[in-house]
């Protein structure tokens, strides 16, 4: 053709209509160019790894697709966005969720089959996101799972940190903590966008300007940090929505610093450029603590300050004016940690967009929400005045007349009352000033949420009570949820598939409710039975990842009692391993008959302990100590064994719930806000032994108090045991004592290493371990009772798999979005006839 006939851009919209296929050779396709083009290997002689990423570029093209779909569909449409703000997002692995939730399972399996490899072996290739500590940051995985399930337009923000939790070792009993570099062989899942970066000012100083409007403020000067964006799709299950988490990563400004220069000092000048990317490369392995540390303070803003560049950015492609901008944006806040944002929203209506005070602060106060997940006092966020006031200048001089403004409204309730004003002020007094990022975040925020039906009451009544006296109708709970795909259909294809049997479709995925009908035929022998086989299939399999990871064999026959969360005096699992040396030296004790009596019993604890956290890491090591011991009692052999699984991530717990017969929720009333692995193991047929604390409570409302395990102090019952304790009127249970005895006679080690376990017990006993060891074993007693009944235990089991709808993520997100942010789906009418 003579290119004059050639009409320009005659064929791009012709040649764009075409979606990948999703047949098996349309697949295969995909997998071997992405070998040699992307990984640039041959595509006839490739390893699993290979496979593995050729598959998941295959997977991510799919993904694209979807995401560019509906972000357009959402631009189009301009419906209300929330964004989640999480400086944790726990992914875990990726390739298996995004197979299953683009309904492509089988289509990989054969595709893959044909190529030489199994599917479910290539999902073992891929390392996982750990960009979180524990439960909060796998609660942000949850949501996102759900708000693109459920079709709400919701955007993730979160940083990129170079180095994700550490990877635990354990040594000689100990705990090792080892930098995980988890990007070392790339990211498939994550798209680079050095299309989206902003600037972000550190220190420097304010400028006042008198200008004909009055005096304008201006934050010059200090540092400049470049944030860069990565995106990845989340995908909604059989949907073509496709949400987004962007994470940010801090590059050196590209700013030439002409001074130093000059100065001959061009390399500490490269030095200096090279440290703003320090801002993230760790994340803070703290669950459930504060590290006052000036780096995590510079994360946080970091991450705020491109973040609401960005939201501001997409708001302004469409609007004009900012009256809509509370009616077109919600803003949820996980924990205190991004709270400084409400600062910097504010910061940017009034210094940038030149709004005044009254009504820049009643958008702000409109946008936020706050969520809080612990009343533990030493993870609540408290930055010192003079750091902030170094590293975001404007922003507190902000907070200051933030928090002028609201103490007059304290006065305006309170006359005259200065302990109210004390108690309330966003600054703590003292030697060293703070700011309380929890006030702010109260005083900022349109709703405050707590995470389960009994912390959202402690947070009101106990934690913040003038300010609930204050603000009555700001105050919600939204119990937590996770989501049954992940939980149950990925984990568990066997349960799925007696769930999909039974109840004629595998629509439970997406309507949990549905799963309470799986009781109607609980008194059918083949249900029974197909539910034995199912869990006694996943203890073999986790049997075998034992025995690969740890080199210990255990009996599958035997009970499977479960202990998995982060190491925490308040979580007690010392309580757990006290409780198993009991166990140990009763059976030693018995007579050969006696011992035909007992439930053979496998105790499995996994868990990491903050690097810097003593007595967490003593507990490791006290677990490790005594499993060597009772492991190597050939007398005990049939009746216990004791295994911590080192390197608990989200990959491992997928392997591990749905292999337990009973779950240890066993923390001291009043301390776990929620709790969501107690959910998981519910999902997944495990029956609860624990205390009424967090979720546990409600779990118990849902599935009968009759079919858990619940011992111990309850949360009203706590003050007095306290007290109790200080008065030393605690009378040590003749048991305890034993196991006291028996460690510092040395059975399980030199007693010096120990010692401050015992005495952290006897001389302050904190968590009430020794008022709740009694009542601890007598449930245990009953655990082992109900074991002996099979049949009865299975039908428990079902009781509690039926009765968890109210536990899924997929309710929650309902909830936030009707209650809290006010969204409604946006389903992405897909404008090509395909299958999600
Ligand atoms: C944790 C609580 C858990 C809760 C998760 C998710 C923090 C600060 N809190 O009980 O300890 O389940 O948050 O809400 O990590």
């Amino acid at each position: 053709v003579p290119p004059t006939e050639k009409k320009k851009g005659s064929k791009l919209f012709a040649l764009k209509t075409d979606f990948l296929k999703n047949d098996e050779d349309s697949i295969q396709k995909g997998i071997l160019d992405h070998v040699e083009y992307t990984l640039a290997r041959t595509k006839y002689n490739f390893d699993s790894f290979s496979a593995y990423q050729g598959s998941a570029y295959s997977v991510r093209d799919r993904l694209i697709e979807r995401w560019n779909e509906t972000q357009q569909y959402y631009t189009e449409k301009d419906p209300k966005r929330v964004y989640y703000l999480s400086m944790e997002f726990l992914m875990g692995r990726t390739l298996q969720n995004a197979i299953y939730n683009m309904g492509l399972n089988d289509e990989y399996h054969n595709a893959l089959l044909e190529l030489g490899f199994e599917l479910e072996d290539l999902y073992e290739e891929e390392k996982d996101a750990a960009l979180g500590n524990g439960g909060l940051g796998r609660l942000a995985a949850c949501f996102m799972d759900s708000l693109a399930t459920l079709k709400y337009p919701a955007w993730g923000y979160g940083l990129r940190y170079n180095y994700g939790m550490f990877e635990q070792g354990i040594y000689d009993g100990y705990q090792t903590e080892v930098p995980d570099y988890w990007l070392v062989a790339g990211n498939p899942w994550e798209i680079e966008r050095l299309d989206v970066q902003y600037t972000v000012r550190f220190y420097g100083h304010v400028v006042e300007r008198k200008t004909s409007e009055g005096v304008k403020f201006e934050w010059e000067g200090g540092e400049l940090v470049q944030a860069i964006a990565y995106d990845t799709p989340v995908p909604g299950y059989h949907t073509t929505n496709t949400n987004n988490i962007r994470l940010w990563s801090s590059k050196p400004h590209k700013e030439f610093d002409l001074d130093a220069f000059n100065g001959g000092n061009y390399l500490s000048a490269v030095e200096a450029k090279q440290r703003s990317e320090n801002i993230t490369s760790v994340l803070y392995p703290n669950d459930n603590t504060y590290s006052g540390k000036e780096l995590r303070l510079k994360q946080q803003y970091f991450f705020i300050a491109a973040t609401l560049c960005d939201v501001v950015r997409r708001y302004k492609k469409t609007h004009t004016g900012w009256k809509d901008f509370s009616s077109k944006v919600a803003i949820q806040l996980n924990d205190t940690h991004p709270t400084i944002g409400i600062v910097e929203l504010f910061r940017k209506l009034l210094d940038e967009e030149h709004l005044q005070w009254d009504e820049a602060w009643s958008i702000v106060t409109k946008t936020f929400g706050y969520t809080n997940h612990t009343i533990l006092p030493e993870a609540l966020e408290m930055w010192p005045v003079q750091l902030i006031e170094d590293l975001l200048p404007r922003h507190m001089q902000l907070i200051y007349g933030i928090n002028h403004r609201f103490l007059i409204t304290v006065t305006q309730k309170w006359p005259g009352n200065i302990d109210k004003m004390r108690n309330l002020s966003i600054i703590q007094e003292g030697d060293e000033k703070k700011v309380r990022m929890a006030h702010l975040a109260i005083v900022g925020s349109r709703f405050v949420n707590g995470v389960a039906a009994m912390h959202s009451e402690l947070v009101k009544h106990r934690v913040f009570p003038d300010f609930f006296a204050l603000f009555p109708e700001k105050f919600q709970n939204k119990t937590n949820g996770v989501t049954p795909r992940r939980w149950i259909q990925q984990a568990n294809p066997g349960l799925s598939q007696i769930l999909t049997k039974w109840l004629g479709s595998e629509r439970w995925a997406i309507d949990l409710e549905m799963i309470k009908d799986i009781q109607k035929h609980i008194n059918n022998p083949e249900l029974i039975e197909e539910w034995k086989s199912v869990k006694q299939f996943n203890k073999e399999r986790l049997a075998d990842f034992i025995h690969k990871n740890c080199g210990v064999k255990v009996n599958t026959n035997a009970l499977f009692d479960v202990h998995i969360k982060r190491i925490h005096e308040y979580k007690r699992q010392l309580l757990n391993i006290l409780g198993v040396i009991y166990r140990y030296l009763s059976i030693k004790k018995m007579s050969v008959e006696e011992r035909q009596s007992v439930v053979p019993r496998v105790v499995i604890f996994a868990g990491k302990a903050a690097p810097g956290y003593f007595m967490a890491k003593r507990h490791i090591k006290l677990i490790n100590s005594v499993a060597e011991v009772i492991n190597n009692d050939k007398e005990v052999e049939e009746y216990l064994k004791v295994v911590f699984i080192a390197n608990y991530n989200v990959s491992v717990a997928q392997v591990i719930i749905p292999a337990s017969d009973i779950n240890q929720q066993i923390s001291t009333a009043g301390t776990e806000a929620s709790g969501t692995s107690n959910m998981k193991f519910t999902m997944n047929g495990s029956l609860i032994i624990g205390t009424l604390d967090g979720a546990n409570v409600e779990i118990a409302e849902e599935v009968g108090e009759e079919n858990m395990f619940i011992f111990g102090l309850r949360t009203h019952e706590i003050d007095k045991a306290r007290e109790k304790m200080k008065a030393k009127e605690v009378v040590i249970d003749s048991r305890l004592q034993e196991v006291f005895l028996n460690i510092e006679l040395g059975t399980f080690g030199p007693p010096e290493i120990f010692k401050p376990i015992v005495d952290s017990l006897v001389y302050n006993d904190f968590y009430l371990t020794m008022q709740d060891f009694p009542l601890y074993l007598e449930a245990q007693e009953e655990v082992d009772a109900l074991w002996k009944k099979q049949d009865e235990w299975i039908r428990k089991s079902i009781i509690n798999t039926a009765n968890t709808y109210f536990f899924s993520s997929d309710r929650a997100m309902r909830e936030y979005a009707d209650q809290i942010w006010d969204i409604k789906p946006c389903e992405v009418e897909t404008t090509e006839n395909r299958r999600y």
